[in-house]
């Protein structure tokens, strides 16, 4: 079916990472008619995009992955404890060729304008390309860190190198032998990247703004024996994550990490800094809530700082002191801080020292020049609420998104927007994604809209909306669960909008809980979709 120039479908996804892809398979398995638009050239999304030299997952590989499907879960085959980039992208292959996926997707079309036709009741999409789609639903699967923050730094158009941001890694790789490369960024990226660049160069350098804590990953090969438990015991696992707070599957201590001596706070945490891994944060129940709790594990992790990391000077830089513990997204790494006892690498502390400018041979500090042949921006994501906003969305009456969320996001359940009919966004702001193992809830919000589309054709509803209600009652309680916990202590977080100069400081993803999240999704269906505005057919 044609409507003018565009193509009409039931439903549009935008994105083909772990998110669309999903939800592709759950709309066609319901019978509509579905394209996906994806700017890359292949299937993947982060994981397409993201090639730095280190680029893995922090969730271990056997369950940062699909459930839905058993015969996928028991016949991938994960080689490492966890996965690096290469390996999650040809698991995300597989999975497009298994379910046929390709077919529906339409590659290299990145969708600049997203436009309700109040006269169809249709979106209509329109990509860089010029083409044309119309559909009653818009679904976006846009990912959360997708829109690279370049910062702005004066000079930078002058500079004679080479340049690059990490999640926009050329595919051919860089070469770094023979060259004085700039890293500016220590967040989970910067972290990862830094020891495998350093091993390369002739000299490293690395620009920190805020010293980062961050947990021995302990990598390492799969073991045989350990895959085939995990196979048997694959319901069990994905159960455990979907109870969960973050959607891991680990046991999380119920004790205070002040209810027990010291020397046995100690001993946990010595054994969980051996296991390694995000599971430090588990070590006891109240690290996120106390702060007297927390600072006994921030203590810890500085005190490891110090004893490995040779020079005292770069030891003290590299000691967080602006944030308790996993108030920002927790690093996990391999041989970080032991990085900076080698001769080929330099630390620059640009809060003490900001950078001023970017010369044609460098970058100029207020106190000294660095003479570099690349530099490479670990500086993060517009995350969130960015990759929605690169879309021109407009609802009814052409009101668009970004003026509704000129004070920062609102929605409902971080699935729906008010005033945006028909509109999903899978992993949007107000939902707990970014807290938590990613495919995880993905999962979730694929099936629930897969679900609340289907009551619709079951009780023939044109459109469902989001109420204004609803979303501020769902931004009330997601206020109240974040300032339960430590999180909002961390002022220059990118969970804040605070990485992004003018961005407004808001909260964004919801902190009460994956497991008190779906439950309260459940509820909302199970009541018919409470809270949302039902259109019936005409
Ligand atoms: P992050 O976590 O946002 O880290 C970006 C880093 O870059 C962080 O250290 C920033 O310092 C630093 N940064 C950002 N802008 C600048 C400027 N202008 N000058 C100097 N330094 C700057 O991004 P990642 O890619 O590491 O990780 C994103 C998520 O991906 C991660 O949390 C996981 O969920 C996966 P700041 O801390 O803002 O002072």
């Amino acid at each position: 079916e044609a409507d003018g120039q565009a193509r009409v479908l039931d439903a549009v996804v935008v994105g083909a990472g772990f998110a669309g892809m999903y939800m592709l398979h759950r709309l066609r398995s319901l019978g509509l008619s579905v394209s996906v638009l994806e700017a890359g050239g292949g299937v993947g999304g982060t994981w397409y995009w993201n090639r730095y030299p280190g680029a893995r997952c922090d969730s271990e590989s056997y369950y940062y992955s699909y459930s839905f499907s058993e015969e996928l879960q028991q016949e991938w085959q994960w080689t490492e404890r966890y996965p690096e980039q290469p390996e999650i992208l040809r698991y995300l292959n597989h999975v497009a060729d298994r379910f046929d996926l390709r077919r529906d997707i339409r590659f290299g079309r990145r969708v600049t304008e997203a436009v309700f036709d109040d006269d169809t009741g249709r979106w209509q999409l329109r990509t860089d390309g010029g083409e044309r789609y119309a559909a009653r639903f818009f679904i976006t699967a846009v990912g959360c860190l997708s829109s690279a923050n370049i910062p702005r730094i004066p000079g930078l158009d002058t500079f004679e190198g080479e340049w690059f941001h990490t999640g926009r890694w050329p595919h051919e790789g860089v070469d770094f032998t023979g060259r004085r490369v700039g890293v500016v960024g220590t967040g989970s990226t910067g972290i990862q990247t830094i020891p495998v660049i350093a091993e390369q160069a002739e000299h490293l350098t690395v620009f920190q703004r805020t010293a980062n804590y961050s947990i021995p990953a302990r990598n390492g090969p799969m073991e045989p024996a350990f895959q085939r438990e995990v196979k048997a015991n694959y319901d069990a696992i994905r159960r455990k994550q979907r109870d969960s707070t973050n959607g891991h599957p680990f046991d999380v201590s119920p004790r205070s990490a002040l209810s027990v001596s010291e020397e046995e706070r100690r001993a946990v945490y010595e054994a969980a800094w051996k296991r390694g891994g995000l599971q430090f944060r588990a070590t006891f129940a109240d690290l996120l809530t106390s702060k007297e709790a927390n600072d006994t594990a921030s203590e810890f992790i500085r005190a490891k700082i110090r004893e490995t990391v040779r020079d005292p000077a770069t030891a003290e830089k590299l000691v967080p002191r602006d944030h308790p513990f996993a108030t920002k997204r927790p690093p996990i790494d391999t041989d970080y801080f032991e990085t900076y006892n080698r001769d080929n690498v330099t630390l620059v502390d640009v809060r003490e020292s900001p950078i001023v400018e970017i010369t044609r041979d460098g970058v100029r500090t207020s106190s000294a020049s660095y003479p570099l042949d690349c530099i490479v921006f670990a500086t993060g994501f517009d995350a969130l609420t960015g990759p929605l906003l690169d879309i021109d969305i407009r609802g009814p009456g052409g009101r668009t998104l970004r003026d509704k969320w000129s004070e920062g996001p609102r929605t409902y359940l971080g699935l729906q927007v008010a005033g945006f009919p028909n509109m999903f966004t899978i992993t949007g702001p107000g939902s707990p994604s970014v807290l938590t193992n990613m495919p995880t809830s993905i999962e979730q919000h694929v099936d629930w809209i897969a679900d609340c589309i289907e009551y619709m054709r079951g009780h023939e509803l044109e459109r469902i909306e989001a109420t204004e209600e609803a979303e501020d009652a769902w931004g009330e309680h997601a206020d109240e669960a974040v300032h339960r916990t430590l999180l909002p202590m961390a002022a220059t977080s990118w969970y804040l909008g605070a990485n992004v100069p003018g961005k407004p400081r808001v909260f964004m993803p919801y902190a009460g809980g994956f497991a008190t999240y779906t439950r309260k999704c459940d509820e909302v269906a199970a009541a018919g979709y409470e809270g949302f505005l039902r259109t019936p057919a005409r």
